[in-house]
């Protein structure tokens, strides 16, 4: 079996692990399983050959024998139901996980990429910065239930899953803001995430990657 994923090119953050293939590289790290990348250039997302891969000409895509798939959501769970590591085997504990991975992608990232959208595709705007205070709440207002239901357990919802695993990169990206600090305890289990030998190798291939000469 050969995996094929689609990366930038050249990713705009220099290999900060910001863009969605790292959460993919890291669900195929924790899943032992190898892939191939494949660069896309940003005129090429919107050229045919990408949008067949992509309707919507984004990154990542995944290519296994004659299966192509989009949304990193449906890439991991595919990963997770396939492979040992990334899903509980007992039916109900895989589907709150599940539950999990839905909640990282529809319920805490639109706040998060709210956010990024405010700060730098609408910073120029007259009203951007006034509307900064009420986009940031709307982050906490997500954050501080997060926070609660975490309690002091290291996971979500028992071992490491792949709810955890879109949890986590999904929350990587509002660190840079501050606001992941003033919740010690998400904080913290971000860094657990981010301890992860799994998550390190994908860190560091795709920081190689996005560094090659
Ligand atoms: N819902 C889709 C999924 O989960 O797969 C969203 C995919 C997506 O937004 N892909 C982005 C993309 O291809 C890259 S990850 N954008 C190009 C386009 O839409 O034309 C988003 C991203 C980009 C850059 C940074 N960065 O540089 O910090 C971080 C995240």
């Amino acid at each position: 079996m050969t995996i094929t994923l689609t990366a930038f090119d050249r990713s705009p953050d220099g290999g900060r692990g910001l863009a969605r293939d790292t959460r993919v590289r890291w669900a195929l790290e924790e899943a032992g399983l190898p892939c191939e990348v494949r660069p896309v250039t940003f005129a090429a997302l919107k050229e045919p050959a990408h949008l067949a891969r992509n309707p919507f000409g984004q990154i990542p895509t995944y290519e296994e024998d004659g299966l192509v798939l989009f949304e990193t959501g449906a890439i991991v769970l595919h990963i997770a139901q396939r492979h040992p590591g990334l899903l509980p085997a007992a039916p109900d504990a895989r589907a709150r996980a599940t539950s999990w991975m839905f909640a990282a992608l529809s319920t805490i990232e639109p706040p998060i990429l709210d956010l990024q959208n405010a700060r730098f595709a609408e910073g120029d705007k007259p009203w951007a910065e006034a509307r900064l205070p009420v986009v940031k709440d709307r982050i906490r207002d997500r954050l501080k239930p997060l926070a609660a239901r975490l309690g002091d357990a290291p996971w979500l919802d028992g071992d490491f899953s792949a709810g955890d695993l879109l949890m986590v990169s999904v929350l990587l990206r509002v660190r840079p803001s501050g606001l992941l600090d003033e919740f010690p305890t998400l904080a913290a289990y971000v860094a657990r995430g981010e301890a992860r030998p799994a998550y390190q190798r994908a860190f560091a291939a795709q920081l190689a990657f996005n560094t090659r000469a």
